[in-house]
């Protein structure tokens, strides 16, 4: 079903369109556009309340500024639905985040109006700086460079790493930081309640637009003017939020706060920022899930609802007739909050995820033992190193795909002092409709590599119950568990805690003709390859090895001898992965067997659903079962 745009809308092919537009019309586009985003994302799905927020500041940016020559670059880019809808992707829409179909995030590839490829978050600042610095170098004196970053993505490291560079370099960068007061999660942290500060000085606010007016009477009358009337704007700024504005000190010009859903007022602001040079930045107050009012009230939860009847608000979940396995995140949550009451050492850390992980669980019943630290991947391992030099045994959850963010801190901060610190690594392998910025190909082959590092994977449920357990007890050393995104496949998940031997795999079946050695989920795949040749009568070894690292040698070396044809499964990426692990294995004990590596090869792989992406790399259970029937008509090769 196509969705039909409204009038104005309609004839918008481009910012162009836009800009051709009167000022007052802009209005009924923004109207416009925040109807078909609504119309959209009800029936296909995707981020919601973040682009809702930002449809007056999408439309005002476009129009006030020369895009794409001016470079406008979101933070994170689940927010640019608007943008890209101006930006003539309008009639592609509904294949947002669709195999093959429009990226849910801005991508160079897709548009020239996509300056900088995003998906994780914090980088938008420092992507704006290296263009303006370019354009300096070039001459291209009236070019601008704008970075849109939310309260939420500023609280990640690299923000204050460009903010700090920026003050000085002295390029034409304009900041538009857009606060909603959320992350995904209600955000967290100092900052947020310095912004809350500023919001609230009602002796600021009232005396603000006054500054601004007199600002732009005085900036006619040449820079040393201007020099003099910053200055002055500094004191009142400072003296009236009773401390210096943060990012006056950093040498900012700070602006606002304004109202982002003001779109004259946004308009014309931002016409005038184009003429003061330097870097600026402007405080945009905005409501996540604007004109929506039910994602207004419940900002959490209308982050990414799925699909949803845009009349009621009822959002649609597919109903079974049988209970079903819970997802992986669930099982990690509740579980944490069962070892920490057996165990007082247990802590639990989430960068900014707490809901995505399922961490919020623990941080409802025991506040005091699980955190949130802001979207600061860096600081969450190094933070969690800390408590594990006190005897503490923090669990850390991040994605595969942030925690490639805190990788310098594994190894530094945790590998080399061996601190027991367990990672539990979510939405691992796939990630599905979010795309190659979101998808955690790479962990296996990361983690494998430091010394003192366990990389496990879970199988089941039970199995994240029992490594979780395992990786809770004394001097087990840093510890990684991996689980995919979505459901396991216990519905009855709540099974007794066991320890595991750490290094051992699990033989699911002995067979004869060739051995499938699998790595966590991925493995229920071969179970179900395994039955349907069974009936053919065709028994083949299945082994869930469950550890990448350390490898179960005593199993190998039993496997190696008994089999000539060995396949190796793994939701991760080919090289360096479980499957070079198992290579590593034979070449060094001289083994000679035909092996045939299945799981993610070097390329990026697109954004689909996690089961037609692991049928494109050929390890789905039809791709499983292709390469055994290829293996097993192979004579064997030695
Ligand atoms: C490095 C990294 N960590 C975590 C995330 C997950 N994430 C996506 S959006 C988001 C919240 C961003 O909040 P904010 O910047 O305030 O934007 P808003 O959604 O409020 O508009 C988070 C934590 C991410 N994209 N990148």
């Amino acid at each position: 079903m196509i969705i039909q745009p409204g009038e104005l809308l309609a004839q918008i092919h481009s910012p162009a369109d836009l800009r051709e537009l009167d000022q007052e019309q802009l209005l009924q586009v923004s109207q416009e556009l925040r109807q078909f985003i609504i119309d959209n994302v009800s029936i296909y799905g995707g981020h919601f309340g973040a682009s809702l927020g930002v449809v007056e500041l999408t439309v005002a940016l476009h129009y006030a500024f020369n895009t794409p020559y001016d470079q406008l670059v979101w933070d994170v880019g689940h927010q640019a639905y608007g943008h890209k809808i101006l930006t003539g992707r309008r009639e592609l829409f509904h294949t947002n985040r669709k195999y093959q179909g429009l990226s849910g995030f801005p991508k160079r590839n897709e548009s020239p109006f996509d300056s900088f490829g995003v998906g994780h978050s914090s980088t938008s600042i420092s992507a704006a700086l290296g263009m303006a610095v370019a354009s300096q170098y070039k001459g291209e004196n009236d070019r601008q460079h704008i970075a849109v970053i939310g309260d939420g993505a500023m609280t990640g490291g690299m923000a204050f790493e460009a903010l700090n560079h920026a003050g000085v370099a002295n390029a034409n960068l304009l900041v538009v930081l857009n606060d909603n007061c959320m992350s995904i999660d209600p955000n967290v942290g100092a900052l947020k309640e310095y912004l809350t500060d500023i919001t609230t000085s009602r002796t600021y606010n009232k005396l603000r637009d006054e500054i601004w007016n007199v600002l732009g009477k005085i900036s006619k009358f040449g820079p040393n003017a201007q020099y003099i009337a910053s200055k002055v704007e500094s004191a009142i700024k400072a003296s009236l939020l009773k401390q210096s504005n943060l990012f006056e000190s950093l040498k900012f010009r700070y602006f606002g706060p304004v109202d982002g859903h003001d779109i004259h007022h946004l308009t014309a602001v931002l016409k005038d920022l184009k003429n003061i040079p330097g870097p600026k930045i402007l405080h945009c107050l905005t409501v996540k899930g604007k004109g929506f009012a039910l994602a207004e009230k419940d900002q959490t939860k209308w982050h990414a609802p799925g699909t949803f009847d845009k009349i009621t608000g009822e959002i649609y979940r597919v109903q079974y007739d049988k209970p079903q396995p819970p997802k992986y995140q669930d099982v990690f949550g509740h579980t944490m909050v069962e070892l920490a009451q057996q165990n007082d050492k247990i802590m639990g850390v989430t960068p900014a995820m707490p809901s995505g992980s399922s961490l919020n669980i623990m941080m409802a019943a025991m506040p005091s033992r699980a955190f949130d630290v802001g979207i600061a991947e860096q600081h969450a391992v190094t933070f969690s190193a800390g408590l594990a030099t006190q005897g503490l045994v923090p669990f850390c959850n991040i994605y595969s795909t942030f925690m490639q963010r805190g990788y310098d801190q594994v190894i530094h901060d945790v590998c080399l002092q061996n601190l027991n610190v367990v990672f539990c690594l979510d939405r691992a392998g796939f990630a599905g409709d979010d795309g190659p910025t979101h998808h955690g190909n790479y962990d296996i082959a990361y983690m494998r590599c430091i010394p003192n590092m366990v990389v496990s994977a879970p199988m089941n449920e039970s199995e994240l119950r029992n490594l979780m357990y395992t990786a809770s007890l004394p001097d087990q050393g840093p510890f990684t568990i991996r689980y995919p995104r979505g459901q396991g496949v216990m519905p009855e998940w709540r099974t007794p805690l066991k320890q595991i031997e750490v290094g051992t795999g699990r033989v699911i079946q002995e067979g004869e003709e060739l051995a499938i050695l699998t790595f966590g989920h991925i493995g229920n795949y071969a179970v179900e390859v395994c039955k349907k040749l069974k009936k053919e009568g065709v028994t083949i070894g299945h082994y869930d090895m469950r550890f990448a690292k350390p490898l179960d040698e005593r199993l190998l070396h039993r496997i190696f001898q008994q089999y000539d044809k060995v396949i190796t499964v793994e939701d991760g990426c080919l090289q360096g992965g479980f499957g070079s692990a198992v290579l590593e294995f034979m070449v060094d004990h001289q083994y000679q067997v035909q092996v045939k590596r299945l799981g993610i090869p070097d390329a990026v792989i697109e954004h689909g659903s996690q089961q037609q992406l692991h049928h494109d790399c050929g390890f789905d259970s039809e791709g499983i079962e292709r390469t055994v029937r290829e293996l097993i008509l192979q004579p064997v090769k030695v």
